[in-house]
């Protein structure tokens, strides 16, 4: 054989030989996703009012570990009811939304820090990045969801979507909803039960055009965002987050907690929403005539919130429901907008509120109870550091404490501390010696 065909038959082999090896490494487990280094964000908010989530119970069998993109699609896929799933630590690069659609699964961060389990919609310019589908009693907990231009978390409450919990999560840019629950048919039973608790919501920057392309000059302007936009909730427990930044671009976003649509009977208590376009938005101003309210029976209370400048708290098309020991910072709002009730409120009662800033601004058509509420300028002796979200009392205010009415409804206060007989105004029950105060 002449020599260059011996040559040509020897590097035949070589890429041969290279094939085999690269397809025995690739028979050995898909590339684990790249390791993050990552630390809680650094963010202007006062640590105090960041609340460490009780961990999670150990779970039941089956549980699946999981250690790269494929795996974690795979299991998901697979996944029989009452899966736990433990995502390694790790950048999760999604290459396509990721639907759960069994009842009962778990998508938990192995370690239980949250910074540690990243999904990263990014580098693929998801619309959206996580949904549940059809299914209920489903967890997610542990992990960061980041860079979706539409939904972090989609509930599909359309095909019947219940008792959700999502449990010491971040959601980090997201340039719509962070959590968006959709209109729910009359034929679909609407979605109960769910729970977002000890969740960390936000954004590095108000919102641009370039988020979002279906944000544009002709429709929102740059200003559809928020945290939490669920429609026809029912019995939802929205506690203990904090909310930071969500902003539209020119600063007129959606609720950092928007719950409208006929939604009922929930509770929004315990949480910190700082420098948000608006804080909590029970309803807004645009109802179909199919909708009776937004919202019946939702109890809001014991909320930091810090510098909202479309609406710390706002009412509108409400019925039955109550804003109580709220604690609302914001005494440069260009609208004077700290709470805020529009349309007809009927039943809806507005107690023990504490604002420094501008009182209530009553645009309701209806009968509304307005009962001990506080206005006060701002003082440096007032709280311990509003600007960072912590409106716990810095100092005994005797225009504060003792003076609100007793309610059935509010037996404890932002700290889970209770209220004596004579409650203090505002989120903050003062307590002399009192842990959660911690003089910066
Ligand atoms: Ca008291
Ligand atoms: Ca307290």
């Amino acid at each position: 054989m002449p020599q260059h065909l011996h040559a040509s038959h020897a590097f035949a082999r070589l890429i041969a030989s290279i094939a085999l090896l690269l397809g025995a490494i690739r028979c050995l487990g898909s590339p684990r996703v790249s390791a993050v280094h990552a630390k809680p964000p650094e963010l202007p908010i006062a640590p105090q009012v960041i609340r460490a989530a009780p961990p999670l119970p150990a779970p039941t069998e089956p549980v699946i570990r999981v250690h790269s993109v494929e795996e974690l699609f795979k299991a998901v896929e697979h996944a029989k009811e009452g899966t736990t799933i433990f995502l390694s630590p790790g950048r999760y690069v999604l290459p396509h939304r990721l639907d759960i659609c069994t009842d009962r699964v778990t998508l938990r961060g192995a370690t239980g820090r949250r910074e540690e389990v990243i999904l990263d919609g990014g580098p693929h310019q998801l619309g959206e990045l996580l949904a549940i589908h059809g299914c209920s009693d489903v967890v997610i907990a542990d992990l960061t969801i980041e860079n979706v231009r539409w939904n972090g978390i989609k509930l599909d409450t359309d095909s019947g979507v219940h008792r959700v919990t999502i449990y010491n999560c971040i959601l980090h840019n997201i340039w719509q909803r962070a959590v968006k629950g959709v209109r729910v048919p009359a034929t679909v039973a609407r979605p109960e039960g769910s729970r977002v608790m000890y969740c960390l919501f936000y954004n590095d920057r108000p919102k641009s055009y370039a988020d979002d392309p279906a944000d544009t000059p002709e429709n929102f302007q740059g200003n559809y965002i928020g945290g939490i936009d669920i429609m026809f909730a029912a019995k939802w427990t929205i506690s203990d987050n904090v909310f930071y930044n969500i902003q539209g671009r020119t600063r007129e976003g959606r609720g950092a907690i928007f719950l409208w649509h006929d939604s009922r009977d929930c509770i929004v208590e315990r949480n910190v929403i700082i420098n948000c376009d608006v804080g909590i938005a029970l309803g807004n101003s645009y109802k179909p005539p199919d909708v009776p309210v937004h919202s019946a029976n939702i109890i809001v209370r014991n909320n930091f919130i810090a510098q909202c400048p479309e609406s710390g708290i706002v009412s509108d098309y409400t019925r039955d429901c109550l804003i109580a020991h709220n604690t609302i910072f914001d005494p440069d709002n260009r609208l004077g907008r700290l709470i805020r009730l529009v349309h007809d409120n009927q039943g809806t009662i507005v107690v023990n509120n504490l604002l420094v800033g501008s009182p209530v601004r009553n645009e309701s058509t209806g009968e509304i109870r307005l009962i001990k509420n506080l206005i006060l300028s701002p003082s440096p002796d007032l709280f311990v550091d509003p600007k960072r979200g912590d409106l716990h009392l810095r100092t005994r205010q005797p225009a504060v404490c003792d003076v609100g009415n007793p309610l059935p409804q509010v037996i404890e206060d932002f700290d889970r501390q209770p209220r004596d007989s004579r409650p203090d105004i505002g989120a903050d029950e003062w307590i002399e010696e009192d842990p959660f105060r911690k003089s910066n």
